[in-house]
């Protein structure tokens, strides 16, 4: 029998056997809590916020230190070796750097704590003192988890900076918290050594590379800074052994600078017991969690979702492989031809992601597809609508049989392209596409736990939970957190809205984070205490709680504005809505109150505009030049509009006028945060005129 029958026939059989078991499990429930009226929901399996989910750990310090007892011969952290480098020039000019990257080289628990309790001794033989605080500057890699745990077991305070922000934000984070001790690579060394002269309280830098630029050496000469590498550390802490300073719970363990999307960046204090909290809630979400997992870490560690996840890994005796975004997959950008991918190289079970890696890992498998590289399109177009079909519940009881049938015949291929054996995504940092999320659920047979929550609550806020296949949702609250609505009339978002309750996000719990550094103005205006001890953080956040107690969010405050002839458009609903079209890598919408129509900045898809360049015959080897012509732009305004009548938007939400721009926006250029949020106002500035002439 062909593959096309048995898919027909298996579900049609089964189908009318099995009963159609879906029903809406309640996942949240009502709670009573106090501070400001509103609506609140609470877990359903815990009564009260969890704090710790191990009996006798309160802080990160010892949680790692009981992991490293109980699994000293397992592997912890990972590395791929760099086998070599070369330089790629592209036709139009552009170079690229290509690596190959070998196997992983693994560290087993054992050799990692004493790699940790040697680094925590050198940093005290360099004369780093009680109560002075610590950054690390970096991107993700194994010795900042070393210097984390490092620092952790000194009580030293972490201060974390995104390795992508900008000169003035890393003078102000810190200068702000007087950091005496700077943990980096030689990149962000650079960096550094750029702005020495306004670091006043900076006194050794730590680098992480053996290598250190040789102006380094001119600033270390010069009395100003110690400047030792991160072996060397490890070498004077190994000759001369301190004895460990172990944190309390409530003191704090990590500085966090988000980088806001207006303004200098906020420092938010997180204590032992807020990202325990966080930790706890987590391995009560993601089933079986444990020393068979696997790893793949490759987002900002300066990320409380990454910070968090990488904790929980090395709690239950868990693989960390470390990678990059640009490495991620056989095709990354960053991987030479014919050489493997992290993903591949690593074949992870666990996996954390923003939306916009799920988006370009849907891309290309999208991209594999049409390209007919053997995968036929047909087949898969197939699987994708049974698939899609049954999780809608339309063949539940033939879930089972026909899972594995299209997992043999369509899905492998699929799954592969992430190593094959992924059984989780967290998702977080911004809401998921329902499209995407329904994607990689169907292709990967993996569930994404999609996440809400902030630096602020210490990412704790709600989660989906793994058997929920509902999309376009955040889900109930964590186990750490209460979740409550408060009336917005001003946004006419109330919670005695029908059907469901509306109003501000307002989370409540033992994860809400102590505030912002020195900066008793801002904490106060967002964080409250309430008559019952709870504290609660205001999310701005608009949010609506499902019958079965789950969250959406569909709106933020300060993205509303209100048009000439007073219609509101919500900014981030709109793009939501226009992401949909294939030719948006990025897009910002912008509205003017003085006038009564909206324009947008479309940062353009390469693939998708190119292949319909090529389609329409357009002979066009410049992609700026394509970017620039009339029937692009209107070629790519039509797919917006369309995209905006699917959603439903109204006339006055779709952006009358658009401009196509050929850059993709990356965080590396600033006009995006880390976690790949929209910089509105850094965008409004550097493409000013272009606006200008969207409403000329
Ligand atoms: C940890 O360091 C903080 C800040 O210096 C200090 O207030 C606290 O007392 C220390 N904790 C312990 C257990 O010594
Ligand atoms: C550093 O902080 C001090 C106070 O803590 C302030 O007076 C000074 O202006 C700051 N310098 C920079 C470069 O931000
Ligand atoms: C160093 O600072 C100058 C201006 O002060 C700036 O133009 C340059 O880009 C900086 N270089 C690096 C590597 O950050
Ligand atoms: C230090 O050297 C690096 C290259 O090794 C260069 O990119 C950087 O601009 C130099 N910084 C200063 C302050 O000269
Ligand atoms: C368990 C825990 O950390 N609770 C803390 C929650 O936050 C309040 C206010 O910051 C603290 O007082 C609690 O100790």
């Amino acid at each position: 029998m062909t593959p096309y029958l048995v898919g027909l026939l298996v579900p049609l059989v089964f189908g009318l056997i099995v009963q159609n078991t879906k029903r809406s499990k309640k996942r949240g429930l009502p709670v009573d809590v106090g501070g400001d009226p509103g609506y609140a929901i609470r877990n359903r399996r815990f009564q009260t916020p969890i704090t710790s989910w191990w009996a006798g750990v309160s802080t990160l310090a010892e949680l790692f230190e009981q992991a490293c007892k109980q699994h000293p011969h397992k592997p912890l952290l990972g590395t791929r070796k760099l086998i070599s480098k070369e330089t790629e020039t592209s036709p139009d000019g552009r170079s690229f750097e290509k690596l190959h990257l070998g196997e992983y080289e693994w560290m087993t628990y054992g050799r990692t704590f004493e790699a940790v309790c040697n680094f925590a001794s050198g940093l005290s033989n360099l004369g780093h003192k009680r109560g002075e605080r610590a950054a690390i500057f970096a991107d993700t890699r194994e010795e900042w988890f070393i210097a984390l745990q490092g620092c952790f077991r000194r009580n030293i305070s972490v201060v974390t900076i995104y390795s992508s922000l900008g000169e003035e934000a890393l003078c102000h984070s810190l200068n702000e918290t007087e950091v005496t001790t700077v943990i980096c690579g030689k990149k962000e060394l650079t960096k550094l050594i750029n702005i020495s002269g306004q670091l006043d309280t900076v006194e050794r830098v730590i680098c992480m590379d053996d290598e250190i630029p040789s102006n380094a050496t001119l600033v270390d000469r010069s009395g100003s800074w110690v400047i030792r590498s991160f072996a060397d550390v490890e070498r004077i802490g190994r000759q001369n052994g301190v004895e460990a300073e172990l944190p309390l719970a409530s003191d704090v363990a990590v500085i966090m600078y988000t980088s806001g999307s207006t303004g200098l960046p906020k420092g938010v204090m997180m204590t032992h017991a807020n990202v325990l909290s966080t930790v706890s809630a987590v391995m009560t979400i993601v089933p079986g969690l444990g020393s068979q997992d696997s790893y793949l870490a490759y987002l900002p560690l300066a990320h409380i979702l990454e910070l968090a996840a990488e904790n929980i890994i090395a709690a239950v005796g868990g693989s960390i492989g470390y990678g990059s975004p640009l490495t991620l997959t056989d095709t990354s950008s960053k991987i030479k031809k014919g050489t493997r991918g992290d993903a591949v190289e690593l074949s992870p079970t666990i996996m954390t992601a923003v939306p916009a890696i799920l988006d370009r890992v849907r891309d290309g498998v999208r991209k594999k597809v049409d390209s007919n590289r053997g995968l036929s399109k047909v087949l898969f177009n197939l699987a994708y609508s049974r698939r899609l079909s049954a999780i809608n519940g339309n063949w539940l009881g033939a879930w089972g049989l026909e899972r594995v049938m299209w997992n043999l015949l369509v899905f492998r291929k699929v799954k592969a392209v992430l190593g094959g054996r992924i059984r989780f995504i967290l998702s977080g940092g911004a809401p998921l596409s329902a499209q995407t999320q329904r994607f990689i659920n169907i292709c990967f047979g993996a569930p994404i736990g999609q996440g809400y929550g902030l630096t602020e609550t210490c990412a704790g806020g709600t989660f989906c939970e793994f058997d929920d296949t509902s999309v376009g949702r955040v889900g109930a609250p964590l186990p750490c957190s209460f979740v409550k609505l408060v009336d917005w009339p001003e946004g006419g978002y109330l919670t005695s809205d029908s059907p469901m309750p509306r109003g501000e996000i307002v989370i409540g719990g033992p994860n809400v984070t102590l505030g912002y550094f020195k900066n008793e103005g801002k904490t106060r205006e967002v964080y409250k205490d309430d008559d019952r001890g709870m504290r609660w953080f205001h999310t701005g956040d608009i949010g609506q709680f499902h019958a079965d107690g789950c969250l959406e969010i569909i709106d933020r405050k300060k993205d509303i504005v209100k048009l000439q002839h007073g219609e509101y458009v919500s900014l981030g609903k709109v793009e939501a809505a226009l992401f949909a079209s294939p030719y948006v890598d990025n897009i910002m919408v912008y509205a003017d109150p003085f006038h009564n129509y909206c324009v947008a900045l479309v940062a353009a898809s390469h693939p998708a505009l190119e292949e319909w360049a090529s389609k329409q015959g357009i002979s066009c080897t410049d992609f700026v030049e394509l970017c620039d012509r009339e029937e692009t732009v209107k070629e790519v305004h039509n797919s917006l509009v369309k995209a905006s009548k699917a959603a439903r938007l109204e006339k006055f939400e779709i952006p009358a006028k658009i401009k196509l721009l050929p850059d993709a926006w990356t965080p590396e250029s600033g006009l995006v945060t880390a976690a790949l949020k929209l910089k509105r106002d850094v965008i409004k500035k550097a493409f000013s005129e272009e606006l200008n002439k969207l409403y000329g």
